[in-house]
């Protein structure tokens, strides 16, 4: 079988991650580099049993790399067009490329065609996004989507493994009626819930709601599409959920949406109330699936559907989508 040399750039939550997803499903992996900044390399990460060195990232670090996955942050930014020219396709998961209209933005059971214009980079979107629209994408095709509002319960793990580390110690903290300290969020995330991810812009609204309403129109292409959006952290590890309201142009039951998500890649319909049965993070937690729950009409509106929406983010939110394209990019002959 044919064999690519890959580097995953960034070795914290994501990164390590991706390593992960790359082993698991099989990417054909050749050679393998695992880059990083200085403050990581030299210390090791283990791929199929086997010990790596993690280097630190240069402009050369690139040389005789077919497909690099950079895991987020600024690297990207420093070494992105570096290793496009030095021939790799990146594949970046941070927000540095995502709205350049050069760059695909891509979920591939969204919008798959996408890689195929690529010039060498390629965005992977943010997790609160993807995840949305592939529980959308079905309900797109099947009736249009007019406007879309949603409410995002978000994990810590989105912000990094400094972050999952602050949510255990907080827990702690207050359980033992000590003083809550923290460093990552600008107020206590344990036992509390914070309307603020990412900088806050202009606008009033957060970058992470506004790349929720830009990048959905990107990914479906198509820019009637009116999206409102409210992020809130919550105290979760891992998984982020959302509340999704759908006003669709055609009509869509309950029931019809229900079946069109049964039948939809790489979504898992978890929908029945008297078993108490919908997605729940600590479910998703390791799975590269997107969980739909609680479907149900919005009778408020002629067109309207609301839904649960959960998904493990630091897999199908990162790690997940970004080797997904990779295996895209492998059967369409473009690596
Ligand atoms: O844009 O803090 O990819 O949870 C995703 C995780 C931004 C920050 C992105 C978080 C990031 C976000």
């Amino acid at each position: 079988m044919k064999t690519y040399s890959v580097a995953v750039v960034g070795t914290g939550a994501v990164g390590q991650t991706m390593l992960k997803v790359l082993e698991e499903r099989n990417f054909p992996v050749g050679k393998l580099k695992v880059l990083a900044t200085s403050r990581s390399a030299g210390k090791t990460v283990t791929f199929r049993d086997e010990e790596y060195v993690i280097e630190e990232t240069t402009p050369a670090s690139f040389a005789g790399i077919d497909v690099a996955l950079f895991a987020g942050g600024e690297a990207s930014k420093i070494y992105g067009r570096a290793a496009v020219e030095a021939g790799a396709v990146v594949i970046d998961n941070s927000n540095n490329f995502r709205m350049d209209p050069e760059v695909p933005l891509v979920v591939p059971e969204v919008n798959p065609q996408d890689v195929r214009w690529h010039k060498g980079l390629i965005a992977n979107p943010n997790c609160s996004t993807i995840q949305m629209v592939v529980a959308l994408k079905p309900i797109y095709d099947a009736a249009g989507i007019k406007r879309i509002v949603v409410s995002t319960y978000q994990a810590v793990s989105g912000a990094g493994q400094e972050a999952i580390d602050e949510l255990r110690q907080q827990s702690r903290q207050v359980l033992a009626g000590e003083e809550v300290t923290g460093k990552v969020f600008p107020w206590q995330i344990a036992f509390n819930c914070l309307p603020h991810i990412d900088v806050f812009l202009e606008n009033g609204y957060s970058k992470e709601e506004m790349k929720m309403v830009n990048e959905t129109k990107k990914i479906m292409g198509d820019d009637q599409i009116q999206v409102t959006a409210t992020t809130v952290r919550v105290p979760v590890f891992n998984g982020h959920s959302e509340a999704v309201n759908v006003e669709t142009r055609e009509k869509l039951t309950a029931a019809a949406a229900r079946e069109l998500l049964r039948r939809a890649p790489g979504v898992v319909v978890v929908d029945d109330l008297e078993a108490k049965a919908y997605p729940l993070a600590i479910q998703a937690d390791g799975r590269d699936e997107v969980f739909v729950g609680r479907i149900r009409e919005d009778f408020t509106i002629a067109n309207g559907l609301n839904m649960w929406v959960v998904a493990d983010n630091l897999r199908k939110g990162a790690a997940t989508n970004a080797v997904q394209i990779a295996e895209l990019l492998v059967q369409e002959g473009l690596l």
